[in-house]
């Protein structure tokens, strides 16, 4: 076996302390060494347990989750029913909601935002019907998320040009060239809009 380092530095010490006289007295204890090598392997354990036990624990644990996943589910269509019910139309994977209330287009986007959406922007005609009916229950004209604020084109609130349009005959016209913003008619058609005033908030989701 190797000399560890720990004792060959033992060794150099004791020298070089013995060439310089005559030998004191006794020191104190050295410190505890380093661990020693590895050993050999160590001889066979005795039987594990029987295999089956492992493996039904996990299948418990299985139809456990199962059961609470049926429950989560069957908790969330509940609210999701009670959500369309009163505030909201369901339209494919899109959810639009709205607060009932009114505000100007740039709050209407900080609101929606905050609440981790966007404002509603219909992208088919079926969205579309769903802004529709949400307009009609509320009788006041909703925002669109839709903008030509920055280019002549209107786009989403993502940046992306649009792809669906209902626009009212003779509009987009731009009054004044200070209409930016797009407001759905109860008959579901769009007309462009000054973005400060006030319209109904719905947000998608
Ligand atoms: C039409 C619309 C305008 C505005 C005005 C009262 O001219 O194009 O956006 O709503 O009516
Ligand atoms: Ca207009």
């Amino acid at each position: 076996m190797q000399p560890s380092a720990d004792l060959l530095f033992d060794c150099f010490l004791e020298l070089s302390l013995g060439l310089q006289g005559p030998q004191g007295p006794q020191g104190l204890p050295g410190k505890v060494g380093r661990a020693g090598l590895k050993g050999d392997k160590g001889s066979e354990g005795t039987k594990g347990e029987k295999g089956s036990s492992e493996g039904d624990g996990l299948q418990q644990s299985v139809q456990r989750m199962n059961e609470q996943l049926t429950t989560l589910q069957d908790n969330f269509n509940k609210y999701l029913k009670a959500l369309i019910f009163t505030i909201g139309k369901e339209v494919g994977s899109k959810l639009f909601v709205t607060d009932g209330l009114e505000y100007d287009y740039e709050t209407a986007r900080r609101v929606c935002s905050r609440a981790g959406g966007l404002v509603a922007a219909p992208r088919t005609a079926d969205e579309n019907h769903a802004l529709q009916e949400i307009v009609s229950k509320h009788d006041k004209r909703a925002f669109l998320g839709i903008t030509d604020i920055q280019i002549g084109t209107f786009q989403y609130s993502t940046g992306e040009t649009i792809t669906y349009t209902n626009w009212y005959p003779s509009e987009p016209n731009n009054i004044k060239g200070a209409e930016y913003c797009v407001e759905l008619r109860s008959d579901g058609k769009w007309n462009d809009i000054i973005c400060t005033k006030k319209k109904l908030l719905i947000c998608e989701f």
